[in-house]
């Protein structure tokens, strides 16, 4: 059932990123950290590091490619309270796309930020991101930064328009963006083409969300049964023109085209 208002959708279409009101259940949460907590001390590959040269569990950036490491990584990313919102944009049939996201961004202490970026091009923004918070967010521990409303810009420019970490704070899209704490357990979605990045983690401590795609399962692609695809809500009830085209019958050499 889809729990979004009127105007929850009017304010997420406009703004371009909605916080899901509920939070996920503690125990949820609590087994999260505990599974990520091995998966760093055991320095599962594939890893983003935040320093090469030191590859320590202490300088795990990003895990990534985690859906399949762990049940309870699905587990929270199809739980009810985020398709619940998500139906009110996606509409009743939505997929997780596995090669698109699906990591657990770490940001140790003192991590550098996550470079300005805007996923994909504001003509397709059918796909939606959402953040996951295994422990809260703030100001302080490095939270993410949206430009509102840049899913609607009526231009083309580089998605990915910071080279260096260094200039994070230099740029327009910091100060055209909104910081967006999260408590623990917080869901925040955002079309992924909106410009997005992630202060500098000042604290001590890690700032721990997982990272997930989602699109609507009857969006015009045309490979509906792709393994990158897991269906978590409704059916696959797409209407398109079938893939692959069935072949047609070969036109024999007696073959007359009537009129
Ligand atoms: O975790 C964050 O703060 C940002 C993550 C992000 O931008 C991404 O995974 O594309």
């Amino acid at each position: 059932m889809p729990n979004m208002t009127e105007e929850d959708i009017w304010y997420f279409k406009t703004n371009g990123f909605y916080r899901v009101r509920d939070t996920l259940p503690e125990n949820l949460i609590d087994r999260l950290n505990d599974i990520t907590d091995v998966q760093i001390e055991r320095m599962n590959e594939p890893i983003v590091w935040e320093n090469k040269e030191a590859r320590t569990p202490e300088t795990v950036r990003r895990l990534s490619k985690v859906l399949h490491r762990d049940p309870a990584y699905l587990e929270a990313a199809s739980h009810p309270i985020i398709l619940n919102a998500l139906e009110g944009v996606l509409g009743p049939d939505i997929e997780i796309l596995t090669n698109k996201h699906n990591h657990i961004m770490v940001r140790p202490g003192q991590s550098y930020p996550v470079p300005w970026h805007s996923g994909e091009h504001p003509y397709a923004y059918s796909l939606i991101t959402s953040l996951i918070y295994l422990e809260e967010s703030t100001t302080q521990n490095g939270c993410i930064r949206i430009v509102p409303g840049s899913h609607n810009r009526p231009f083309f420019n580089d998605r990915r328009p910071q080279k260096q970490r260094e200039d994070f704070y230099s740029t327009d899209h910091y100060w055209r963006s909104v910081p967006i704490p999260m408590p623990r357990g917080g869901v925040l979605l955002f079309y992924d083409c909106c410009f997005h990045g992630s202060d500098t983690n000042f604290s001590s401590g890690s700032r721990r969300s997982l990272t997930v795609a989602y699109r609507a399962h009857d969006a015009h692609d045309v490979v509906k049964e792709d393994p990158e695809k897991i269906l978590v809500r409704g059916e696959k009830a797409y209407t398109g023109h079938p893939h692959p085209y069935p072949t047609m019958p070969t036109m024999s050499s007696n073959f007359i085209p009537k009129g």
